[in-house]
């Protein structure tokens, strides 16, 4: 794998010049540079920012993308397609919501890429956007971004032997109906997913769950979601840290409501990475000029990570 390269081809040349004389220490100043690009870009080359615009680019061509809009129906028939190119099971998980206007079909997406340990982890994020009668919100970074990111960990995780199952999970109907966040009326696929998954057991095998939202922001800054799993925080920021974005993932804390809920509720171990600091949120100005690609690719890159040493914990 490249990130064991990236260890490799640091470590000997260190070694070797602190006990041999100032030839080694002549081109170790020299060859420094090279190496930690090459190691920045290996840890990098897994999962590309590029790619998961351009697939956040065409969830958000589908415009508004309320649950129950034809768009939103859509938008799952595009994410279903794509992931049936990553040869995982591909699994939907359809039911109805009693929301405040009516009852309205939604449907999960869920991507599993098999492991052999009989433990699993679970990677989150929501397609649907918020409902704005007689405006067109477009949600890039709310609903877009996520998307976007996991369908490229899908394209990344696409093939590779793994040691626990690794879910991801497209939520659906994430979003309020109502201009406010109240009571009943949102997660409503997240709290589907968790009361299905304590059902059928599926929740005592669950290592970890992280759910992304609105990680594309140009000017990225995550703060310490503090209804979050604290071990998981710990892991997720020593990770960030250690791959050199601690920039990115700041050392202040932030409380929010999100798809993790349901399952920290559960007793779960879940964790949100969301950059709520975010002016254009639930704004028609949330438009895909407001996102990078290398916001995109410090998030996935990180959680890459996370997954990998979640597997050898
Ligand atoms: C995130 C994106 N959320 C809605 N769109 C959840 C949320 C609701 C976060 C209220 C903060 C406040
Ligand atoms: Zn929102």
């Amino acid at each position: 794998m490249l990130r064991t390269k990236t260890f490799l081809t640091t470590a000997p040349v260190t070694t070797a010049s602190v006990t041999t004389g100032s030839l080694n220490r002549n081109f170790l100043m020299k060859a420094l540079p090279i190496l930690i690009l090459l190691s920045s870009a290996a840890v990098a080359s897994d999962f590309s920012g590029v790619s998961a615009m351009k697939y956040t680019r065409e969830a958000v061509a589908f415009g508004p993308r309320p649950a129950g809009s034809e768009a939103n129906h859509k938008l799952q028939d595009y994410i279903l397609s794509q992931i049936r190119q990553d040869g995982c099971q591909v699994m939907e998980d359809p039911f109805v919501a009693k929301t405040p206007f009516g009852d309205k079909m939604m449907d999960n997406i869920i991507a599993k890429f098999p492991g052999r340990s009989g433990r699993a982890i679970v990677i989150t994020g929501h397609f649907d956007t918020k409902p704005f009668p007689g405006r067109k919100f477009v949600g890039a970074n709310d609903g877009g971004s996520s998307t976007g990111l996991l369908l490229e960990l899908a394209r990344a995780l696409a093939r590779k032997p793994r040691i626990d199952d690794v879910y991801l999970v497209w939520f659906d109907g994430e979003e309020a109906f109502r201009p406010e966040w109240a009571g009943l009326d949102n997660l409503y696929g997240s709290r589907h997913l968790a009361a299905k998954w304590r059902q059928d057991q599926t929740l005592t095998r669950i290592k970890a769950l992280i759910n992304v939202d609105m990680i594309g922001d140009k000017n990225l800054n995550i703060k310490r979601e503090t209804n979050s799993n604290p071990n998981l925080l710990q892991l997720v920021w020593s990770t960030a840290a250690e791959l050199g974005y601690q920039a990115y993932f700041v050392n202040e804390n932030l409380a929010t409501e999100d798809d993790h809920m349901p399952f920290i509720q559960l007793g779960v171990p879940a964790l949100d990475i969301i950059d709520f600091d975010y002016p254009p949120w639930h704004e028609d100005s949330d438009t895909l000029d407001k996102l990078s690609s290398q916001s995109l690719e410090i998030v996935g890159t990180v959680v890459l990570e996370v997954i990998h040493r979640l597997e050898i914990q």
